[in-house]
């Protein structure tokens, strides 16, 4: 016996990809309903071998139903997820509105699963922001050796990131530079973005860090612990899909490279390439369709005590979202809605 699942937003890049990861995984489905706002009622999506026509997330009544997985934005969020919530159907938002709710639980299932249980106080779960869920599947085993003081961290966001459009302006203005007479110009991002980077992912705050940045310290601090001060700079660059980050550890012990190595190697959700030798580490490209984090580049940072730096790639649509939230739908079947 398996479960009713909803897919809200099941046309964008994250919904489309938590159908395929639903099959992938083998996730036990007994009946699929996907939705999607009025402009895109209608439109076709596929799940495993299936085509599904996608219904109206406005009209869609989810009692009966047991896990819907929601990648509509903050806005729509708000409106439809505490309708579904109230009708007894688990949520898992992949949005930023409930991250930062102490009443809603906020999961990586590699870093802290048992939280998942949270749920019951408003029927809804919170998937993290696609930067700092591969992070922190990288620093909590970490952590949990040699107790994390302090990160510093850059990303290199790929423009999935932001949506389908974003992906046609990185695609439109590459072909552009090699005809001239094509004018395309930004309207995702605020300049152009083909054979550039722009360091500026989400709004800005008032202390001159973007929302982006803030995430990343907020959700490490309900994700991982509240101990752990980070600082990042977030950037977005001319890669479709996967994002990349170089991470600097501060620790409250030392903890040599090659045993961070072998903790990073047993460390679930993770694979490390590290080679010292031309090509021996990762790039975005290469994470694209995988379920991993990778992570490569592991050395010991000799400008101060307890330091190491690493560099982690992961596929933004994947890890960064569409796994993550199906991941937690697993968990909440093993630890609450058992079946058969
Ligand atoms: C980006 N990280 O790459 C963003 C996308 O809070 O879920 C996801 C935003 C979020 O632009």
């Amino acid at each position: 016996m398996g479960y009713k699942v909803v897919v809200a937003g099941a046309t964008g890049n994250v919904g489309r990809e938590m159908l395929n990861i639903l099959a992938e995984r083998g996730f036990p489905v007994d009946e699929i309903a996907v939705l999607a706002s009025r402009k895109s009622l209608g439109t076709e999506v596929t799940f495993g071998e299936t085509t599904l026509k996608t219904k109206d997330l406005d009209t869609f009544d989810f009692t009966g139903w047991d896990i819907a997985l929601f990648a509509v934005g903050s806005t729509a969020t708000k409106k439809y997820a505490p309708i579904a919530a109230s009708q007894g159907c688990v949520v898992i938002d992949n949005s930023s509105l409930y991250r930062y709710d102490p009443d809603v639980p906020l999961i990586v299932p590699e870093c802290n699963a048992d939280a998942v249980m949270g749920y019951t106080k408003k029927n809804i779960i919170a998937n993290p922001n696609c930067s700092t869920a591969q992070m922190v599947v990288a620093l909590k085993p970490l952590h949990d050796r040699a107790k994390i003081k302090r990160v510093v961290v850059s990303t290199y966001q790929s423009v999935s990131g932001s949506g389908k459009e974003a992906m046609e302006e990185l695609w439109d203005q590459t072909k552009a530079v090699y005809n001239p007479t094509d004018d395309v110009p930004a309207k995702v991002y605020t300049k152009e973005i083909a054979f550039n980077v722009i360091p500026h992912i989400d709004v800005f705050m008032e202390d001159g860090s973007t929302k982006e940045e803030w995430k990343m310290v907020a959700e490490t601090k309900k994700i991982v612990d509240p101990a752990i001060k980070v600082t990042a700079t977030c950037v977005r660059v001319p890669v479709f899909v996967g994002h990349s980050e170089s991470i600097n550890i501060e620790f409250e012990e030392f903890l040599d490279e090659d045993e961070a190595r072998d903790i990073l190697r047993e460390a679930p959700g993770i694979m490390v390439i590290d080679k010292r030798e031309d090509g021996g580490y990762v790039t975005p490209k290469e994470c694209v369709g995988d379920f991993a984090t990778f992570i490569s580049r592991i050395r010991q940072d000799s400008t101060i005590d307890n330091g190491l730096n690493l560099w982690c790639v992961s596929d933004n649509l994947r890890k960064g979202a569409a796994l993550n939230a199906v991941q937690i739908a697993e968990v909440l079947g093993q630890k609450a809605l058992k079946k058969g």
